[in-house]
């Protein structure tokens, strides 16, 4: 079970914000993380469009604060399913070098859905997540080496980091969508990271193609328990009850 640590709850937060607009497109599978969602956790219980970074009150950067981490998978919908491996890093503010120092894997590519792990930390650390595209394999646009960090800032512009980008934002590629469901159960910090496995900046297309993506963020779906300072959208789910799954 999570174990409460709101004692840390106290934060500076960064000051923020503008909000960005994410550049979704049409699933390759035809399942969209709006219905991932909704079977996970009740029909409209979560809005696609209320991730993290969509309001103007959100910080910068999102991260977490704990000493340790529980994850699930709950969907994976990709090609890379075998292979996609995902972790944490230390969030110390500048471009982590994933080496397993300051870090760790979560899931292993061959972790599938209902991998529900426990994850110690080194003490209380501030940290986000990296998805590692096809795990020690190339992918197109995303050579090994390169990892998609929740931290958009972490990653290249562009498919290619040549700075220019098929659409917005401009800044930093959001390789994955954050939605905060702590309102959703019962108050124990609940996350969802949707992770698009393609690099985000590529081009858009309706149909498979090795050097486009699709944006769906439906490649890997999980859940993360552990404190953070993202606050929450209440507006968004002031009027929800009960929908959470019931555990
Ligand atoms: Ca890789
Ligand atoms: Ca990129
Ligand atoms: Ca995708």
């Amino acid at each position: 079970m999570h174990k409460f640590i709101f004692a840390v709850a106290i934060l500076v937060m960064a000051t923020s914000a503008s909000a960005y607009d994410v550049e979704m497109g049409s699933s390759w599978s035809g399942v969209t993380l709006q219905d991932v969602l909704d079977v996970q956790y009740g029909p409209g219980a979560v809005d696609v469009n209320s991730y993290f970074g969509s309001s103007p009150g959100d910080p910068t950067v999102p991260y977490w604060f704990d000493s340790s981490l529980g994850g699930l998978i709950f969907r994976e919908i990709a090609g890379f399913l075998h292979t996609n491996t995902m972790g944490w890093y230390i969030e110390d503010g500048s471009m982590p070098t994933i080496d397993g120092i300051d870090d760790g894997v979560i899931f292993n590519g061959l972790d599938s859905e209902g991998h529900d792990v426990v994850v110690n930390l080194p003490g209380e650390v501030k940290f986000g997540l990296w998805l590692d595209p096809n795990g020690p394999n190339d992918s197109h646009n995303a050579p090994q080496g390169e990892y998609f960090f929740t931290n958009r800032f972490y990653n290249d512009i562009g498919p290619d980091g040549g700075g220019t980008t098929y659409h917005g934002p401009t800044d930093g590629d959001p390789q994955a969508l954050i939605y905060n469901l702590t309102p959703l159960n019962s108050g124990i910090p609940t996350f969802v990271v949707a992770w698009e496995d393609l690099d985000y900046g590529s081009e858009i297309t309706l149909n498979y193609d090795p050097l486009g993506t699709d944006n769906d963020f439906t490649d890997m779906v999980v859940e993360i328990r552990a404190y953070s300072p993202v606050p929450t959208h209440k507006s968004s789910f002031g009027q929800i009850k009960g929908l959470f799954r019931g555990n």
